[in-house]
């Protein structure tokens, strides 16, 4: 019993040391009321990124293709017809890879992408922390591409981390597909996320069911 129990103590550890829950919507639930769109998608609280200036939220920095992150930028864009929010959209701008910094770590993490071409660059992923989360994001079945040019929203996602902290998100293009017409520009929007929580060490699981065990014990005798 007891040998029982601190066996799924440590699995329950191993379990949580590495979850991230990745939710994807369509774009159907984006909806120009800002506060419905975001109830829609789950991010009501969150601190919000709207790219509608080369300023980034505090707690939030950017890089392009492995260059030093930054709260500041001039990769800004301004089109309707791609944003998640409000019209200023940030683009990938000739970088293979985006990655997003949260500072203060982040419990949560989402974002919106338009004008993807799977025509392009087909394996395009979201590895959060450098690990491979989402692989590629047009396999999701929430992905809309029925245009494969650029003129159209593709998928919010937003990230749950369960037991860890979400410190970096990047979207990595991967390799060009063969007859690719370029490197593909994509839009990101209405990027969110919430403030990391206390995530217990798995050592201090194991200590309280350690503690745990010897408290039965002894209130049996
Ligand atoms: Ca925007
Ligand atoms: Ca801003
Ligand atoms: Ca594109």
């Amino acid at each position: 019993m007891k040998k029982l129990l601190i066996f799924s103590l440590c699995l329950f550890a191993n379990l949580i040391q590495a979850a991230i829950i990745v939710n994807a919507f369509n774009p159907s639930v984006f909806n120009s009321n800002l506060s419905v769109f975001d109830s829609n998608v789950g991010i009501t609280g969150f601190t919000v990124e709207d790219f509608d200036d080369g300023t980034l939220v505090n707690g939030l920095q950017v890089s392009f293709s492995g260059g030093s992150a930054s709260s500041t930028t001039g990769n800004i864009a301004n089109s309707s017809a791609t944003a998640w929010g409000t019209s200023g959209v940030l683009v990938n701008a000739g970088n293979d890879l985006v990655t997003f910094h949260l500072t203060g770590g982040a419990s949560s993490f989402a974002l919106g992408m338009s004008n993807m071409e799977v025509r392009r660059n087909p394996d395009a992923s979201i590895l959060v922390n450098g690990v491979a989360v989402v692989t590629p994001v047009s396999g999701l079945p929430e992905y809309l591409d029925t245009v494969n040019d650029n003129s159209q929203k593709n998928i919010y996602i937003r990230l749950d981390a369960i037991g860890e902290t979400i410190n970096t998100v990047s979207l990595d293009w991967g390799p060009q597909a063969p007859g690719s017409p370029g490197l593909d520009g994509i839009v990101f929007d209405h990027v969110a996320f919430s403030d990391a929580v206390a995530v217990p060490e798995p050592s201090s699981l194991l200590f309280l069911g350690l503690s745990t065990l010897f408290f039965l014990r002894h209130r049996k005798k």
